[in-house]
């Protein structure tokens, strides 16, 4: 007798991906569970409480698309929305859904082999559980395994650590302290002004100067909100047919077309509309290095007229990257936090980390004392999160090894060798350089349609072949060479954060729209680049 899996369909985190999987595969008529972690839904917006933490997206694009009902039935307080609203929001779609009854709340995926008398996956937890399941749907996040920097002699430190993305839920009294804040990417900009609001001093460490526009966050005026209510059809429209998933306003002109005059004026009124669409005003700066410095050179000038003392405004000019290929961060005031009496700046490009001490830290320079440091040093991006699970395959093949040299897959969303495992946000996914809720909703609904695909032939197992897996690697190299990405010397997108992680970049940089097209092509094409087996006598889902 054939032995058949507990569930069919096991799906791990409950962040935006897990809620829409669960969802989603139940209305298939799949049997679903999951496991999550944290306490609650809501994946990194359950975890990342640290001051200040709030998307870079606009709230009104950074939500499913797939519902008018819950569109209707949300409203959004401000432009970029914090992040106890969006947990709020995460909150209210899972009981919407009712796909709460179906998760199991702190308890952590540590491990999962592939069986394949079984044909399926055993999966195993920290609490000590273990669950079979047909297929596997990680959607255990692209920015949530977070990293900690191996600084030498934290332990020794007296004070508290505090990592940005695990801080404590009840908050932390920041009241008369001396912090330090290392790291200066999205979270940091963010948390860097909030903190100096409470702190009695703070010290920033800054490794990397990174570029910054300002928020110009606003509460949404309910007429705003109404209109965006009535268009929803346009707005769900617009997820399909843009690079983004949603449309990003722009000139439509090339900077180096334009007089000098004219482009103060754009560019002045782009940064007064605010936000990272900052990056979209003109069509050429992405792609070409001239025209990306003239937008860089304007942002550069920004820093040195708001930051009041020259020496700490050099500092914080990037001058080693075009802008946009890191991340752009969206501050509140971060820039003018520089020109408190009780904040100070280190550059760490002129002095280096030596070790920690018990009282604060020393770098090659000098001495720094503090009672609570926070690490705001980012995450193990798009491999992390699956990294960390003793992941198994066919042969016993662990997936970390598989990736160590560098992690390929099928769109994204699969591995060969890795049977009936689909990776929602995995690497080759366009992502995190898109709207990562509209990113998720496509690979769900895709990894939803091919199980259904299964089930209507009396399938059972599923895997990518290995050319298929070459012919998307290839494509996402070729997309890559199409952005200025891969001119930064350092960032998440690269995996140059983590030691041993070998530099590679990992999104698909081609754009959600034409991911869509090929994804929705190969699914219409009968799942082209699978091999599709199972014998009918095993219990069909
Ligand atoms: P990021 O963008 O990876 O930023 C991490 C920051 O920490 C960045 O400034 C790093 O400098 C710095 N860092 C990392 N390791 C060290 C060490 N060892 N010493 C000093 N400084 C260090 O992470 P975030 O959390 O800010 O944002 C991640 C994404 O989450 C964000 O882009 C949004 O999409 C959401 P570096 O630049 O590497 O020199």
């Amino acid at each position: 007798m054939t032995p058949t899996p507990d569930v069919d369909c096991l799906v791990i985190g409950a962040g935006f991906g897990g809620i829409y999987a669960v969802h989603k595969l139940r209305e298939a008529g799949f049997g679903v569970r999951a496991f999550e972690a944290g306490s609650d839904v809501g994946g990194v917006w359950f975890w990342n409480r640290y001051p200040g933490a709030r998307c870079d997206v606009p709230s009104l694009a950074y939500q499913y698309s797939f519902s008018e009902e819950l569109d209707r039935d949300w409203t959004w307080s401000e432009r970029f929305a914090t992040q106890p609203e969006i947990q709020r929001y995460a909150r209210f779609v899972a009981e919407r859904l009712d796909v709460l009854p179906h998760i199991t709340f702190d308890t952590r995926v540590t491990a999962a082999a592939w069986d394949e008398e079984l044909t399926g996956w055993r999966v195993v937890t920290d609490t000590g559980t273990t669950v079979t399941c047909r297929f596997l749907i990680s959607a255990a996040g692209a920015l949530s395994a977070a990293q900690t920097p191996p600084f030498a002699g934290i332990e020794d430190f007296a004070g508290q650590a505090l990592h940005t993305s695990r801080w404590p839920a009840d908050g932390v009294d920041l009241t008369g302290k001396r912090v330090a804040v290392i790291g200066t990417g999205s979270t940091g900009i963010q948390a860097v002004p909030e903190i100096a609001e409470q702190a009695e001093h703070v010290t920033v460490f800054q490794r990397t100067a990174n570029f910054s526009v300002p928020a110009q966050n606003r509460p949404l005026p309910p007429d705003e909100v109404a209109r965006a209510k009535a268009h929803w059809a346009d707005r769900r429209a617009a997820t399909f047919t843009t690079r983004a998933g949603h449309v990003i306003p722009t000139t439509g002109k090339r900077i180096l077309d334009v007089s000098p005059e004219e482009r103060m004026a754009d560019l002045e009124k782009a940064w007064q509309f605010g936000g990272n669409e900052f990056l979209g005003t003109y069509i050429d700066t992405s792609k070409d290095l001239e025209a990306n410095a003239l937008l860089a050179d304007f942002v550069r000038d920004k820093i040195r007229s708001i930051v009041h003392d020259p020496a700490t405004a050099e500092k914080l000019v990037p001058t080693g990257h075009p802008i946009g290929s890191k991340r752009i961060c969206v501050d509140t005031a971060y820039y003018e936090t520089f020109n408190r009496p009780d904040v100070e700046l280190v550059d760490l490009r002129a002095e280096t980390i030596e070790t920690f001490t018990p009282t604060g830290l020393r770098t090659t320079a000098a001495e720094y004392a503090f009672d609570t440091v926070v690490l705001a040093t980012g995450f193990d991006a798009l491999t992390g999160a699956l990294t960390r699970i003793d992941i198994r395959g066919t042969d016993g093949q662990s997936l970390a090894d598989e990736w160590a040299p560098g992690a390929q897959t099928y769109l994204g969303l699969t591995v060969p060798g890795f049977p009936n495992l689909f990776t929602v946000t995995g690497p080759g996914s366009p992502s995190v350089l898109v709207t990562v809720v509209i990113a998720i909703e496509h690979h769900v609904d895709w990894i939803s349609g091919h199980l259904v695909h299964l089930r209507a032939h009396g399938w059972t197992r599923t895997e990518a072949e290995p050319a298929a897996r070459d012919w998307w690697t290839d494509q996402v190299r070729a997309t890559t060479q199409l952005t200025l990405h891969r001119h930064a010397p350092s960032s998440w997108y690269l995996g140059t954060n983590i030691p041993g992680k070998p530099r590679l970049f990992l999104p698909y940089a081609g754009g959600l729209d034409n991911y869509r097209v090929v994804a929705d092509g190969i699914a219409t094409d009968g799942y082209r680049g699978f091999a599709m087996t199972g014998a009918r006598e095993q219990a069909p889902l």
